[in-house]
């Protein structure tokens, strides 16, 4: 297709989002959609505890606790209605998908939820054949099945992809089409801690691929965002409560066939004009993968951290990773449950300090400190 009729297509794309009053994806993002959505003030403290906990949960069963919690706390008046229905929901999504596959039941197969592992989690998102699972194949070294033919993968795919002395998780997922909507897609994206939109732009319809993308992950209550956790990016509270704000790459696949004259990179970054920052890459050829992880790192907004025992030279092969701002308690909760709960102070090493300086368990951790925890 001509690169001019392309443009149309996008400057259609970018108007509709920026028009329709539902998904604004100008300057702050889909966040601008979020705001206004206000919950009830006089929420008790025992509430929004389970709140907070409801938002730093790590998997499934932690995030139904917090839920269960969050309903038995909240105050039952007619200003809450709205809310208490809400974690109702949730609380019965959750619980199906805790409950796994059921025997002649609609689930059935491998379990949809990926636990959390390494320094981030990002999803593998797109319209099908886009090239998600050989560029899971490239980064992690996984044998995703990729197929000429769209929808070949059906369940998440976890795989680790090395960047630095660290790793980070990537998950292959299923297509998300209309033609074939996948029912547990957004509890699957509810950990991660980004994605990568993956389009083929040589594809014809990706344009209309990418609207009616969005406008499933919307109807889920899920929208990519621009803004990364590194970034200067809106704090979390400020997002209801139930929908998840997916911090998102775009990613031109098969750059190997894109048009060298450098039109579809221009549509590229009209794209990315849109909303999101983008990269270009190349499963086949290797193009733009080890930048990619080197930006994923940067912008997961991880430090790491590594550890000593007293007496003993420092472990510098396996560090611990931590988003930026943790303490020594947080690292020392990583170690173990137990160390952090008895943890008095730690030895510290790094630029932030002077070497062996005494630090308390509040003392914020940077890239590259090494830590010697004392009970
Ligand atoms: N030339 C070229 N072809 C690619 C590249 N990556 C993927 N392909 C081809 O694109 C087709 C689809 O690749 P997949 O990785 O299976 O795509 P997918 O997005 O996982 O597809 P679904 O799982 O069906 O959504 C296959 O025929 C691949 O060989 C690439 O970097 N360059
Ligand atoms: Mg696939």
């Amino acid at each position: 297709m001509p690169s001019t009729n392309r443009s149309n297509q996008l400057e259609d794309l970018a108007s509709r989002y920026r028009h329709d009053g539902q998904l604004d994806i100008g300057q702050n993002g889909y966040i601008g959609i979020l705001k206004g959505l206000g919950v009830p003030a006089n929420l008790s403290p025992a509430y929004k505890t389970a709140e907070g906990q409801y938002r730093q949960a790590k998997d499934p069963q932690e995030r139904l606790d917090a839920l269960k919690e969050m309903l038995r706390a909240i105050p039952k008046h007619k200003g809450t209605e709205h809310l208490q229905a809400d974690i109702k929901a949730r609380i019965k999504e959750l619980t199906d998908e805790l409950a796994g596959p059921k025997k002649g039941g609609a689930r059935t197969g491998p379990t949809t939820f990926v636990k959390p592992d390494g320094a981030g989690q990002i999803a593998l998102i797109g319209p099908p054949n886009s090239g998600k699972s050989a560029l899971h194949a490239t980064l992690t070294g996984s044998h995703a099945h990729v197929g000429e033919y769209p929808f070949t993968t059906q369940f998440p795919l976890p795989g680790m992809m090395p960047v630095h002395d660290v790793a980070i998780q990537i998950i292959d997922l299923p297509p998300i089409a209309t033609e074939h909507p996948v029912p547990w897609i957004s509890n699957v994206l509810h950990s991660a801690d980004g994605c990568l939109l993956i389009v083929d732009l040589s594809e014809p319809d990706c344009v209309e691929r990418i609207v009616a993308l969005h406008d499933l992950l919307n109807e889920r209550r899920v929208v990519l965002t621009d803004k990364w956790p590194a970034d200067d990016g809106v704090a979390d509270h400020e997002h209801d409560l139930f929908t998840k704000a997916l911090p998102t790459l775009l990613v031109a696949s098969k750059s190997d066939r894109l048009d060298e004259s450098g039109d579809e990179l221009a549509v590229l970054e009209e794209l990315a004009g849109i909303a999101y920052p983008c990269h270009a890459v190349s499963a086949e050829t290797g193009q733009g993968i080890a930048e990619l992880g080197i930006w994923l790192f940067d912008k997961l907004g991880v430090v790491r951290v590594y550890t000593k025992v007293p007496g003993k030279e420092a472990d510098m092969d396996r560090p611990y990773t931590v988003s930026t701002g943790s303490t020594v308690r947080d690292v020392a909760r990583l170690v173990h449950r137990e160390i952090a709960t008895q943890l008095k102070y730690a030895r510290a090493w790094g630029t932030s300090e002077f070497d062996a300086q005494q630090v308390g368990a509040d003392h914020v951790v940077e890239d590259g400190d090494i830590l010697e925890l004392h009970l």
